[in-house]
């Protein structure tokens, strides 16, 4: 019988995986058959951008958590796969902070390259994963909404690459019930543009307090307060952002800190992150995390250790992205095709709680990348993925840090070399700031003045 693998959504790990065996293929081996399930009617996960909020056209939870105008939030040479360039795929060197549509672009080249396109099922939501220890094999309900059909079918292992970043972490802060404003969480946020001449509340201290308050800035905000529970993000913000310690109540529309003082906002956008939600798996199959650096129980960051044939991609916290997520895929393929034998539960589980010691070392943000670094390079010594030179990846990282710190607003017009094919980035023909039209279209003219396309 056929090998059966079960792959839970396109997005860049769903595709990783996909590809992973694809290039085995094309090498000459024997692959088993593989169904990807996607619950959105295209590929790029995340990066698939939706208009939408709350529940989608089927009524499923919206998974988008992008919003417009996004550009990445790291140099685009950090994420760079190794076995599909930015210059094979452009063709000419770019600047390294890309928007959203171009890195679709980028991650959709590969796939379609690849011709893996035949093995998803879109319009297809994973409702139940369950496992028989009879049969040894995970019985699989998926909803179809062309056919509007609910089914259970075999698989001998499943994959859950369905991402953690699109259930958000909505925390209760008092008086929100009646405060005279929009309170959305950063999920449900679209347009900066809704924001334009109002005074912004960011709660929360990480990527998106610090990109969405970015964002409400460059749009034409009045003015933007964040608040932090833990520290501060402590980058130099324009003259109309304050940073504060976090906020304690509201009142009609006045935000109280815990430093006592108060101010007037118009809208509260809650930057508190995501929950791992996986309400499609049985409990015995449940990874429980917050998010981190090294989730435990998941041996290689991978595998379910109480049941190896379920295979977890991208559930850690990301400094590296794409390319860790291609780490993992292989790895896994190469398990799944008994190219590399697994060790016993009890092994496993030591080295999964001796990663997790060396994670509580970690005391600064250039640790923990390498720290991730070293990760992904243990995995890609074992496959035949293409080695890439992680100590420059790092040091890149570290590049992007001081450039954060030296100028927030001005960070993404700075220009890193690629790791992968040695081309340095060109700088775009508009400063990020001055940048408003996010499009791919806008992004590849050659000039502002052939990218000129209204906004707002
Ligand atoms: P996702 O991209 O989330 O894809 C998961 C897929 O699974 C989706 O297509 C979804 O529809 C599908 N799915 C989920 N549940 C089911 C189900 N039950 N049945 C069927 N299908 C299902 N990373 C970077 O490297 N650079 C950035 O600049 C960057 N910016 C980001 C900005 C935001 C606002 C967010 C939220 C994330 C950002 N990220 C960034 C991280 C981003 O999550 C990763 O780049 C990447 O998208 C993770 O890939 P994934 O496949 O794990 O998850
Ligand atoms: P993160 O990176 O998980 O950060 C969550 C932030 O939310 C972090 O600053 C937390 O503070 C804060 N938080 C969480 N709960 C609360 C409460 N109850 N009160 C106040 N603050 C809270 O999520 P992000 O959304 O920023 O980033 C996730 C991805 O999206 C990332 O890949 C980006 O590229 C885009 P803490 O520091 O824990 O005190």
């Amino acid at each position: 019988m056929t090998t059966r693998i079960a792959i839970i959504g396109a997005g860049p790990c769903g595709l990783a995986q996909l590809r992973a065996f694809q290039s085995a293929a094309a090498k000459g081996a024997e692959i088993p058959e593989l169904v990807c399930f996607e619950k959105q009617s295209d590929w790029g996960g995340m990066w698939n951008y939706t208009w939408r909020t709350g529940l989608d056209e089927h009524g499923e939870p919206v998974h988008g958590s992008m919003y417009r105008y996004l550009w990445s939030n790291g140099p685009k040479e950090c994420l760079e796969f190794a076995d599909y360039t930015f210059d094979e795929h452009f063709g000419r060197p770019m600047g390294s902070y890309p928007p959203r549509e171009v890195l679709w672009d980028y991650i959709k080249g590969r796939v379609e390259k690849a011709g893996v396109r035949k093995y998803i099922q879109f319009n297809t939501a994973v409702r139940g994963v369950t496992f028989d220890a009879v049969s040894g094999q995970f019985e699989v309900t998926v909803h179809s909404y062309d056919r509007d059909l609910t089914s259970t079918d075999r698989f001998d292992y499943v994959v859950v690459a369905s991402g953690h970043f699109s259930t958000p972490n909505v925390p209760y802060f008092e008086g929100f019930e009646s405060f005279a404003g929009r309170v959305l969480h950063a999920h449900d946020f679209r347009d900066a543009l809704e924001f334009k001449g109002k005074d912004v509340l960011i709660v929360g201290s990480s990527y998106s307090a610090e990109d969405i308050g970015s964002q409400c800035y460059k749009y034409g905000a009045r003015s933007i307060i964040s608040c932090y529970r833990s520290a501060p993000m402590g980058y130099k913000w324009p003259e109309n952002w304050e940073e504060k310690p976090l906020l304690t109540h509201v009142k009609g529309s006045t935000a109280f800190f815990a430093d006592g003082t108060s101010k007037h906002v118009d809208a509260i956008v809650l930057c508190t992150g995501y929950k791992h939600h996986f309400p499609f798996l049985a409990e015995n199959l449940r990874l429980k995390t917050d998010n981190r650096l090294w989730p435990l129980n998941l041996y290689k960051g991978v595998f379910w250790e109480d049941n190896p044939k379920l295979i977890y991609l991208g559930m850690q916290d990301q400094w590296y992205s794409f390319n860790m997520f291609d780490a993992q895929a292989w790895y896994a393929r190469d398990v799944i095709l008994g190219r590399i034998a697994l060790p016993d539960h009890a092994a496993m589980h030591a080295e999964d709680l001796a990663w997790r010691e060396e994670e509580l070392t970690l005391k600064n943000a250039q640790e923990m990348f390498e720290f991730q670094g070293k990760y992904i390079q243990t995995l890609i010594d074992a496959t035949d993925y293409p080695s890439f030179d992680i100590a420059a990846v790092n040091q890149t990282f570290l590049e992007w840090k001081h450039d954060k710190y030296e100028d927030i607003m001005g960070y993404r017009n700075k220009c890193h070399r690629s790791l992968m094919t040695g081309t340095l980035a060109t700088p775009h023909h508009t400063p990020w700031l001055e940048a408003l039209d996010d499009s791919l279209e806008a992004y590849l003219a050659d000039s502002p003045q052939t990218a000129i396309k209204a906004v707002g």
